[in-house]
């Protein structure tokens, strides 16, 4: 297992459609144990492969308290939203910055499982805002961009001066 260097926004490379998953082998769970080592160590509770440089469509998400309810979800689709929810969101590639953001209240999603395997699952609560979230990334879309463009332009100043201070 390995800990991946996170991309940090703007960098372009967050805004690089994902490609789909063609065959789930031994080289795609090896992506997938590495990136939810990487979620894990963040502390996160999602992380999309274009996050860590890579333009496949994978997630991983584990939004319980104790690491014990792993998810990996791969060429996810939302087949369905329900209802419309305001939540504060943050992101491991915007780091420290928290707003709040309007998405479907309700999603269903197909995805193949680690296995290969074709799943559907519907998901409600901070689940569905961290699909629809992670999804976002797949398409080179950040929670930024729900934003206005003057809170974009503030968040970059804040981000540019937090990274002056620590390089
Ligand atoms: O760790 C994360 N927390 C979070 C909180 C509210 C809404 C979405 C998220 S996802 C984020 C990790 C991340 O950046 N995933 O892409
Ligand atoms: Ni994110």
């Amino acid at each position: 297992m390995a800990i991946l260097p996170i991309l940090h926004f703007p960098d372009p490379r967050l805004r690089i459609k994902a490609q789909p998953v063609e065959r789930v082998d031994d080289s795609v769970r090896k992506l997938v144990d590495d990136m939810l080592e990487t979620m894990y160590e963040a502390p996160g509770i999602g992380l999309a492969a274009p996050q860590v440089n890579v333009s496949k469509r994978v997630i991983v998400i584990d939004i319980s308290d104790d690491k014990s309810s792993p998810l990996c979800l791969i060429n996810p689709e939302i087949i369905r939203r329900d209802g419309i929810e305001e939540m504060e969101e943050g992101c491991l590639s915007v780091p420290s910055i928290f707003e709040k953001v309007e998405r479907a209240r309700q999603v269903t999603v197909r995805f193949l499982d680690r296995d290969g395997k074709s799943v559907e699952t519907a998901a409600d609560e901070l689940l569905a805002v961290c699909i629809q979230h992670e999804i976002d990334h797949l398409e080179g879309k950040l929670f930024v961009d729900y934003l206005s463009e003057l809170k974009r332009q503030r968040i970059r100043k804040k981000l540019d001066k937090i990274r002056r201070r620590t390089m």
